[in-house]
């Protein structure tokens, strides 16, 4: 899903790659090889729609750009459309700070805990406790496997099992020994993807109904549902039965895709931001078309449902300086001492949680 772009090319790329390019994080060559700071390439963001600014001036005067609408709806925040895009729905500030602290935390600590899977667990298996051991600064060490030993409690079969060590414990236990190790830190940064509820197996790219799986917990469901309430027909609910939770570093982007795997594409998906501001491209049902660029601010909520499940969509940059990344207020959220971590994580990213319905 995450994909580098090693091909220089302009000739044959579709609209949506070069529009991909346009906004993805390059550095200035001349700063690369340099002893200097390495700066971004600068970018021109004049056509990147922003609907905090948008919000602002309807407020104020009532105003809306051509092509945008707000929707009529009994919603307790303004909802924004575009003419062009039926389905797309843009729920800017939709979540308050308080919320946006809680559900980055939760993205953190509950949802990367088996028996959600994460892009960790093809080569490490079920890894518990991540977000802990890296607060803690400790150690995966990869055990060596007795002949014939029931690995039971590893989701996958074929993985080494494990445990983690704190790096003392490990130089005075382990000297002269080969076993192989990673730091949790290392492991959270590497972080890319969870899924709860339903479980996706991303090399089948459907859902697996037999992997063990938890309830998506209530509270997300209620949110998901409530914030569904503008793409769904009348006396209908939402049925929130899946979550892929995303996370971005500096650099990471989510190439152009649909979501096609689920059975019903006139139900929402619901994708809330949290972190580091970003560019989302919308694009048409086809790669040449050519997207729309707009901003992803945490506390936003998107909603993509009937005609623009069909549209080619992804995230070419997460901006992670201080000018545009705006977290201020997420900063300032953290800056206690018990949240030194999640400070120390939420500033070079972004995560994002799509909330699916799945049959
Ligand atoms: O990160 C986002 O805002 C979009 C996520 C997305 O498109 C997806 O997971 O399918």
């Amino acid at each position: 899903m995450y994909r580098s772009d090693s091909v220089n090319d302009d000739s044959d790329r579709t609209a949506f790659r070069k529009t991909e390019k346009k906004y993805k994080l390059y550095y200035d060559p001349n700063t690369k090889s340099s002893k200097r700071k390495k700066q971004p390439r600068p970018v021109d963001l004049s056509e990147v729609i922003d609907f905090k600014s948008i919000t602002e001036s309807f407020a104020t005067n009532g105003d809306l750009p051509v092509g945008v609408s707000r929707l009529e709806c009994h919603f307790d925040r303004p909802v924004f459309c575009l003419d062009d895009c039926p389905g797309f729905y843009f729920i800017p500030a939709a979540l308050s700070i308080e919320e946006q602290c809680r559900w980055i935390k939760e993205s953190l600590v509950s949802f990367p805990q088996p028996p959600n899977r994460t892009n960790h667990n093809a080569f490490y298996g079920a890894i518990p406790d991540l977000f802990n051991a890296a607060e803690d600064r400790r150690l995966l060490v990869e055990e060596e496997k007795i002949a014939g030993e029931d690995n039971s409690t590893d989701v996958d079969v074929n993985v080494s099992s494990h445990r983690w060590a704190s790096s003392e414990e490990l130089a005075s236990s382990l000297s002269g020994n080969t076993c192989k190790s990673i730091s949790a830190s290392v492991l959270l940064r590497k972080l890319r993807w969870s899924t709860l509820g339903l479980q996706f197996d991303w090399s089948k790219r459907s859902y697996n109904v037999s992997l063990p799986h938890n309830k998506i917990p209530d509270a997300l469901c209620l949110l998901a549902k409530k914030m569904a309430g503008p793409a769904m027909s009348v006396g209908e609910e939402f049925q929130p039965e899946a979550a892929i939770v995303n996370y971005f570093g500096s650099g990471d982007m989510l190439g152009g895709h649909l979501d096609d795997m689920e059975a019903d594409w006139s139900k929402p998906i619901v994708s809330m931001s949290l972190g580091c501001k970003a560019i989302f491209l919308l694009g048409g049902k086809s790669r040449n078309d050519e997207p729309l660029a707009m901003f992803l601010r945490s506390g936003d909520i998107v909603l993509m449902s009937g005609e623009a499940r069909e549209r080619f969509h992804g995230v070419p940059r997460i901006f992670t300086d201080t000018e545009n990344a705006e977290i201020g207020p997420l900063e300032k959220q953290f800056s206690g001492e018990d949240d030194i971590c999640y400070l120390e994580y939420i500033k070079t990213s972004r995560i994002n949680i799509n909330i699916r319905q799945v049959f």
